[in-house]
């Protein structure tokens, strides 16, 4: 088999990117051919996602991908799970909120009125994460939610308008919480028992499988071949990333760590204990029918927002030294606070949230940038460590390396502080898992390699080689 190349959309929650990726037998790589800002709007009701902006990125980027490579015949397109757009008649009826919205607590309510987390847990076997896509349905106006015919997933949607067909890729409609977690089908009682309207959820579609060929007007614009499509990846960011996680599945843990860390481990069978409810762990349909028993833990968000705050105040921040600063700084001289404590998760000011945490807990708050920095990467190396461990237990799996991938593999500190705080190797890389992940199951549906995921990950070992951090005493 020669190497051939594919194309991949990957939306993060700070940025977007297309990327084109050649695979063979012993070939991986994925070059950004066009990287898009995204920044969230708060227009009227709320947060909101600014999608057709992103959309027309997401094209000037394949056009460019075809530029380059005008064999591609496949295209794969992941983004951030639960949130969705409303359609009806193949038109979207406004734009997609945001799950940093506030609207969500509403939704909890509602729902949980209904039907408390312990039950809905047994049913869908998700963490309790306010924002997840039930929640959000029921937090929407029931008008809108009248007319509307169709709901769609950010890559489902992405998708829809490029081929005009409407499916819901697998992995990511596991994180709506409306899927029965044993059998992965839509669970129309409970789609029933919130009283949301079941014609909304498309028809599932499986990782690997092809979703359609271009419009024609759309493969015109791009300069794309007859052949050219859609192939269902797991489009759910994390899922895409943990493909590509170059692990021993049965003897690791994985943090897949930008916005969010994603900290858990793979497994082939559900874990539904009230242990697993307890610690706020999620099983989540991954590729190849795996499991992805994780946690979220807030991640880069936490440090990324605070710098945007110092930003705006007119500092002008170089994260790199920033980072090295946060790195002379004494690390039992700052506090480490509770990073999924709920006050972080809405944008704003997380500095001022960190001190009243600290005053809460009767500790000393950080003082100056370098402080709060340090602050931070301590409190997410401990919550990443102390989840990584406990994803084990409840798993059943022993852990004996930490693998890092995604943004957060390129911060050292953090990485080296996971690895003291949990005592175990830490192996950094790769930055672009997602973008690989997405590449790789295309990939592998295309026939250019063939295998299990351990086959393609052995793949990613061999292209990909981690960066290692032992832990010091
Ligand atoms: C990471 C991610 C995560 C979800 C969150 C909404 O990008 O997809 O897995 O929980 O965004």
């Amino acid at each position: 088999v020669a190497a051939g190349a594919v194309a991949a959309i990957d939306l993060g929650a700070t940025s977007g990117r297309v990327i084109v990726g050649h695979v063979g037998p012993d070939t991986l790589d994925a070059t950004a051919v066009a990287r898009f800002p995204n920044d969230p709007v708060h227009a009227g009701d709320g947060l909101h996602w600014d999608l057709l902006g992103l959309y027309g990125a997401a094209l000037g980027g394949l056009r460019e991908a075809f530029r380059q490579e005008p064999g591609i015949t496949s295209i794969g397109i992941d983004s951030w799970a639960v949130d969705y757009g409303l359609l009806r008649g193949g038109r979207l009826l406004g734009d997609p909120f945001h799950y940093r919205d506030e609207r969500t607590a509403r939704g909890v309510e509602r729902v949980h009125a209904r039907m408390p987390h312990p039950e809905l847990f047994e049913r869908n076997g998700l963490q309790f994460l306010p924002f997840n896509t039930l929640y959000q349905l029921a937090a929407e106006d029931p008008q809108l939610l009248a007319i509307a015919d169709t709901a769609l997933l950010i890559p489902d949607l992405l998708g829809f308008w490029l081929t005009g067909s409407s499916r819901a890729e697998q992995t990511n409609a596991s994180t709506t919480g409306l899927l029965r977690v044993l059998d992965g089908a839509w669970d129309d009682d409970l789609v029933a028992a919130l009283g949301l309207p079941r014609g909304l959820l498309p028809a599932l579609i499986a990782p690997g499988e092809r979703l359609g060929a271009l419009r024609p007007g759309v493969a015109a614009s791009l300069g794309a071949g007859p052949g050219a499509g859609v192939t269902a990846v797991g489009s759910h960011d994390t899922a895409s990333a943990v493909v590509a996680v170059p692990m021993q599945a049965d003897a690791a843990a994985y943090i897949s760590c930008g916005t969010w860390g994603l900290v858990g481990v793979e497994v082939d069978h559900l874990v539904l204990s009230p242990a697993a409810r307890a610690a706020n762990f999620t099983n989540e349909g991954g590729v190849d029918r795996r499991v992805r028993l994780l946690h979220n833990v807030m991640g880069l968000w936490v440090l990324s927002e605070a710098v945007r705050g110092w930003e705006r105040q007119g500092h002008r921040i170089d994260l790199p030294t920033l980072l090295d600063a946060a790195a002379e700084v004494d690390a039992t001289s700052v506090p480490v606070f509770d990073v999924d404590d709920p006050r972080f998760l809405p944008p704003g000011d997380m500095p001022a949230r960190i001190d009243a945490w600290c005053e809460e807990h009767g500790i000393a708050a950080p003082r100056t940038r370098a402080e709060y920095t340090r602050s931070i990467v301590e409190s997410l190396a401990e919550a990443f460590a102390r989840s990584a461990l406990e994803a084990g237990r409840l798993g059943g799996v022993d852990v004996r390396t930490i693998h890092i991938v995604g943004g957060g593999a390129l911060n050292e500190l953090l990485c080296q502080r996971t690895a003291d705080r949990s005592g175990l190797p830490v192996l950094a890389g790769p930055v672009e898992a997602t973008a690989l992940g997405n590449v790789l199951v295309q990939a592998r549906a295309a026939g250019l390699v063939s295998g299990s995921l351990e086959a393609l990950r052995d793949l990613v070992a061999r292209t990909h080689a981690p960066r290692r951090h032992t832990p010091r005493a």
